[in-house]
């Protein structure tokens, strides 16, 4: 039965068609993982929502904005007093604290050389063997790989849920993080600017996080990943606030463009400065939810840039996808 329905979800993942549309189908498939919903009974109730675990959700439905002491800890106004005087910060060395300030102030750090070549070089093969037999694929984008460490007990270990990795990110939320999902590139992604808050969201917001990691150097030409400093502190944006075209039962077939348009607007007006990121393999960005990012064009010709990009919930939060209106599916 388990293997069917992952069959399934993967013939999903690739599909482009009308039922993608259709928030009917949404319901059909949590109705299907039931069992993966359930803890949203005790935590719609403290959250003050009133609608049925199957149903579709968004911001739309959270009328009150949460208390500063419900978001994350690095969000809140005493953030900077909290952090200089935390026991766990204060034990860390000058660098690692230098990276943790930069997280809270511009919304991302980066760790270098946290994977060894050894390691990069065996995710690197996995990918290729999964490929080539045909175990791993793409999705509709044609250029994700969605959740290997489904498959690859190395990749889930290793990366995905690497004990010193996950420890960090539930410091950054001041909540042990549920390792969500993994996206694995061979070729850059060419992805517009966007914030992950759109798709990943969670009430109260903020509880997301990202772990991006170079499988290899990435260099100009080969679509490396771009990203705009402070971004996170701009008022997180949801489906009220541009035209998704949305409706009772449908989702507006350009939602995810008119999205991408509102993000270029922003990006525009507040004047934003852009980042590049050329890494080396092995080094790892970490991203608040809210920090906008993206790929940018491949400009040399079959330039690969292997990476995989990690996505992590809080525990204790509501997890859901607000441009797609459902509830997020936790394992
Ligand atoms: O790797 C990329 O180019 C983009 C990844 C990304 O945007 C994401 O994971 O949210």
């Amino acid at each position: 039965m388990l293997n069917n329905m992952s069959k399934l979800q993967r013939i999903f993942q690739r599909y482009t068609g009308v039922l993608r549309s259709l928030k009917a189908t949404y319901f059909l498939h949590n109705l299907l993982n039931a069992k993966r919903l359930k803890h949203n009974r005790a935590l719609y109730k403290r959250y003050g929502l009133n609608k049925s675990i199957f149903s579709p959700i968004g911001a739309a439905d959270f009328k009150k904005a949460p208390q500063p002491d419900e978001i994350p800890w690095l969000d809140r106004p005493d953030r900077k007093e909290k952090l200089t005087s935390n026991a766990t910060f204060q034990g860390l060395t000058p660098e690692m604290q230098q990276k943790i300030r930069q997280f809270e102030h511009e919304g991302y750090l980066v760790l270098e050389n946290f994977f060894s070549q050894a390691d990069t070089d065996h995710l690197n093969q996995t990918v290729e063997e999964l490929l080539q037999n045909g175990k791993a694929g793409y999705n509709f984008t044609g250029r994700k790989i969605f959740n290997l460490w489904e498959i690859s007990p190395f990749a889930r270990d290793q990366f995905f849920k690497n004990p010193e990795l996950n420890q960090l990110l539930s410091f950054l939320l001041g909540r042990k993080v549920v390792p969500f999902q993994s996206l694995n590139f061979t070729l850059g992604s060419e992805q517009r600017a966007h914030s992950d808050a759109i798709h990943m969201t969670t009430q109260p917001q903020g509880y997301l996080i990202a772990a991006w990691i170079a499988l290899e150097d990435v260099h100009e030409g080969c679509g490396p990943l771009i990203y705009y400093p402070g971004s996170h502190r701009l008022p997180f944006v949801s489906t009220q606030d541009y035209n998704s075209g949305n409706g009772r039962f449908t989702l507006g077939h350009e939602s995810n463009k008119h999205y991408e348009d509102k993000i270029e607007e922003i990006i525009q007006q507040k004047g934003l400065e852009k980042k590049v990121f050329l890494p080396k393999r092995g080094d790892v960005l970490v991203w608040h939810s809210n920090l906008i990012h993206g790929g940018s064009p491949i400009t040399t010709p079959g330039a690969t840039r292997k990476s995989m990009v990690c996505h992590y919930y809080a525990e204790g939060v509501i997890c859901y996808h607000e441009m797609s209106q459902r509830p997020a599916l936790l394992s």
